[in-house]
């Protein structure tokens, strides 16, 4: 098969939209295909990795009229030059807004070339849809129409889960605006996230609960310290959150409040979440919306079972009872029961992981998703 030429655009973001764009770079281009990521700085997922994909980073010059440096004008630029020096056969948003936007411009303006004679075949769109950038930023009036408008205007879209879709539709389309949606559900590297990444670690410290994020209200991070003090009443279970961001400090008050401080670390941003995610008796998320969920499917690929509510995507990755355990989004009550359940009785937690390290295999499993992709960009170039 010949190998594609693939720009992807993406935020360059700690978890979610930027490390699904940035692993599914590195494994396409593994694959033997021309790989170039436009972004305003290097997603940390791509930072750490060797892999031959072009980075571009398109910041944009500051100037006094703009209130704030217009980065995806810059990036729209850039995908342009790169285009007309290599010929990109597809372009990759990763959430709507704005990728989706500055790919649509990247490619009029690659038409309007074409169409003068001079210019390469301009690239194909595909939009991914992440989470919030359908259901809390793209849904706002003050960008619903553009959000609309991006979606069909991209030659294919696809969404992280069924939920996802379902939700698009029902925001964003109807009789008049039809929109294809495809679900392209994430994926995870099960050699590197694996049980094996516990090393030694594993069962000789006190019970522990983990938790990776990037801190914003909707993952409700300050109701976790609350739910964990419940939940780990007399035990000597420890608490670990990965991450940063802006609940943090309300976090740490909590936890000083509640008198369990010591058994509370924060970490901060790390790599080696699979040596951190692998050891752990449980990996919790209680987010009051969660499209998919990636954290928590990390943590499953490393043998650790899943606390979480029954919000969006979360149904379709967590099975209740197999591979984890969900509560319904107010009920404090069932999510403190189930951390409990699972801090105090650490061979059912075990069983739990297990069942989860298979789910994740025989559903998220990297190479197979990445195949789906590649499957999608040779019927749209077919075309
Ligand atoms: O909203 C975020 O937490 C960030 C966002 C992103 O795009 O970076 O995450 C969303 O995309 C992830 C990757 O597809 C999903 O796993 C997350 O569930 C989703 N977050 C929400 O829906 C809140």
């Amino acid at each position: 098969m010949s190998s594609l030429k693939i720009g992807i655009l993406c935020h360059p973001t700690y978890g979610g939209s930027g490390v699904v764009a940035s692993e599914l770079a590195l494994s396409l281009a593994a694959e033997g295909h021309c790989l170039h990521l436009f972004s305003h700085e290097v997603p940390p997922r791509l930072a750490r990795s060797p892999g031959p994909v072009d980075m571009h980073v398109a910041q944009g010059v500051p100037y006094p009229l703009f209130h704030s440096t217009p980065h995806d004008l810059a990036i729209t630029s850039s995908v342009l030059d790169v285009h007309r020096a290599v010929g990109l056969d597809i372009l990759h948003a990763h959430y709507a807004l704005p990728h989706a936007v500055s790919a649509f411009l990247a490619r009029s303006a690659a038409q309007d070339d074409e169409r003068r004679g001079g210019g390469r075949r301009a690239p194909r769109v595909v939009t991914t849809l992440h989470g919030t950038d359908i259901t809390l930023v793209g849904n706002d009036p003050s960008y619903a129409p553009l959000t609309q408008f991006a979606i069909l205007a991209s030659d294919a879209v696809t969404a992280v889960s069924r939920s996802l879709a379902q939700r698009t539709r029902e925001n964003f389309c109807d009789e008049v605006t039809p929109c294809s949606i495809e679900v392209i559900e994430n994926f995870v590297d099960l050699e590197r996230f694996s049980p094996e990444a516990a090393g030694d670690a594993q069962s000789f410290g006190p019970p522990t609960v983990v938790h990776v994020s990037n801190f914003r209200p909707v993952k409700r991070v300050p109701w976790l310290v609350s739910a964990f003090a419940r939940a780990s009443e007399g035990t000597d279970a420890e608490l670990l959150l990965v991450g940063d961001g802006p609940d943090q400090g309300e976090c740490r008050r909590r936890a000083a409040e509640l008198g369990i401080a010591a058994r509370v670390r924060f970490l901060g941003m790390r790599d080696a979440l699979p040596q951190l995610l692998a050891p752990a008796d449980v990996f919790a998320l209680p987010s009051a919306d969660e499209s998919f969920g990636l954290s928590a499917l990390e943590a499953m690929a490393c043998g650790t079972p899943v606390v979480a509510t029954r919000v969006g995507g979360l149904p379709e990755v967590v099975t209740h009872g197999e591979d984890g355990l969900l509560s319904d989004l107010e009920d404090q009550d069932s999510y403190v029961a189930h951390l409990r359940a699972l801090l105090t009785d650490r061979e059912r937690a075990a069983r739990m992981g297990q069942a989860a390290r298979v789910a994740a295999g025989e559903r998220y499993d990297r190479r197979k998703i990445v195949g789906r992709y590649e499957e999608l960009y040779r019927r749209l170039l077919a075309r």
